[in-house]
């Protein structure tokens, strides 16, 4: 059989030959010392994408978010996210675990939260109550379907959060898909957060690692809390190069995962069992509804699986699909053909 068609995320894409070679010829030093300047470099690039002062490389989009959320409260603190959001679905309870946070969940629009719903959310300041310190907002967001945030709402959300005296992250582990997406620049949506993190290992390309955007005045601390998480890296140069190849070359390919994504939804809407709104397809990530089909979750993924295509199960009847650079239109439209010979 050919390869393997894996639309299971953008994780699984490898690091192309021009990354490797720039990996291969980096300039590393000690990073724990701050002294590589490959990792400085990046910082500074990742830094003026966001619009932000300072910058910091942790390993992962996970790391990046639980650093943010401990640099921004305390021990019984709460935190409002919306219900699918990442980091209270897939980061294995580390915010309860590791930050010492309650979550109070609010049910968004795919993932979009009202401005209203979250001003209701805001704790009135009793001692029995816990305090509401920070609102995470996710952009792209994941389980929502890769929906862009709108730019008005999030900074209607910061000025409430301002108003109330609360602090604003955003996992933006796509932040990128969402500015292609939207035509918005992403500092324009980090000028509204405290912390934004995003992911050089998904869309980007590269294979390890996040950056966390900031004021210079966090930085000691999140570089303090990113050592206490064990997440210092000593010559990490070799993986930084990797990103700042992803930030020079392969943000501006976005654009095609986008149309590839849309040509999927769009076949995938023509199929018996199978529901989606093409329409609401909006960046890199397709998720759509077998309930009507004779499959499960598990049962369809198996028969795509043995016809050479990967997915995952992303719910109890949702599958989801994810585009990216190592994927191309002969490649969409082998996984087109799949999808038409296992539901038709
Ligand atoms: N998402 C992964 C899975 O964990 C679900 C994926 O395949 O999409 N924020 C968002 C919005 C994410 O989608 C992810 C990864 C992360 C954070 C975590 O990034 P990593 O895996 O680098 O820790």
């Amino acid at each position: 059989m050919a390869e393997w068609i894996d639309l299971r995320s953008d994780t699984v894409t490898r690091p192309s030959k021009g990354m490797r070679r720039a990996m291969a010829g980096a300039k590393v030093g000690d990073d724990v010392f701050g002294e590589d300047p490959t990792v400085n470099r990046l910082q500074e690039l990742a830094a003026e994408l966001l619009g932000k002062e300072a910058a910091l490389f942790v390993p992962s989009g996970i790391m990046a978010n639980q650093l943010s959320i401990k640099a921004l409260t305390q021990p019984g603190d709460e935190v409002i996210i919306e219900s699918q959001s990442h980091i209270f679905h897939y980061e294995a309870g580390a915010g309860g675990a590791l930050c010492g946070v309650q979550f109070y969940c609010l049910e968004g629009d795919r993932g979009i939260l009202e401005p209203a719903q979250v001003e209701a959310a805001i704790r009135t300041e009793e001692y029995y109550l816990p305090p509401t310190r920070l609102i995470c907002l996710e952009n792209t967001h994941n389980r929502g379907g890769g929906t862009v945030y709108p730019l008005d709402r999030i900074k209607t959300i910061g000025k409430i959060a301002k108003s109330r005296g609360l602090l604003m992250h955003l996992d933006g582990a796509r932040i990128f898909n969402a500015a292609t997406a939207s035509r918005i620049r992403p500092a324009e949506y980090a000028g509204n957060f405290h912390t934004v993190s995003f992911c050089l290992s998904k869309g980007l390309g590269a294979p390890v690692g996040s950056m966390i955007g900031m004021d210079r005045g966090l930085l000691p601390l999140l570089r303090r809390l990113r050592r206490m998480f064990g997440g210092g890296m000593r010559q990490a140069g070799i993986l930084a190069a990797a990103g700042i190849y992803a930030l020079q070359h392969n943000i501006r390919r976005l654009a095609e995962d986008h149309a590839h994504a849309k040509r999927l939804a769009l076949a995938l809407a023509d199929l018996p069992g199978i529901r989606i709104d093409p329409v609401r397809v909006e960046t890199n990530i397709v998720i759509f509804d077998i309930s009507q089909s004779p499959y499960t979750t598990a049962s369809a993924a198996a028969a795509l699986r043995q016809e050479g295509l990967l997915i995952v199960p992303f719910g109890k009847t949702l599958l989801r699909a994810v585009t990216h650079l190592d994927i191309n239109r002969r490649d969409v439209d082998r996984a087109i053909k799949i999808f038409q010979k296992v539901f038709r």
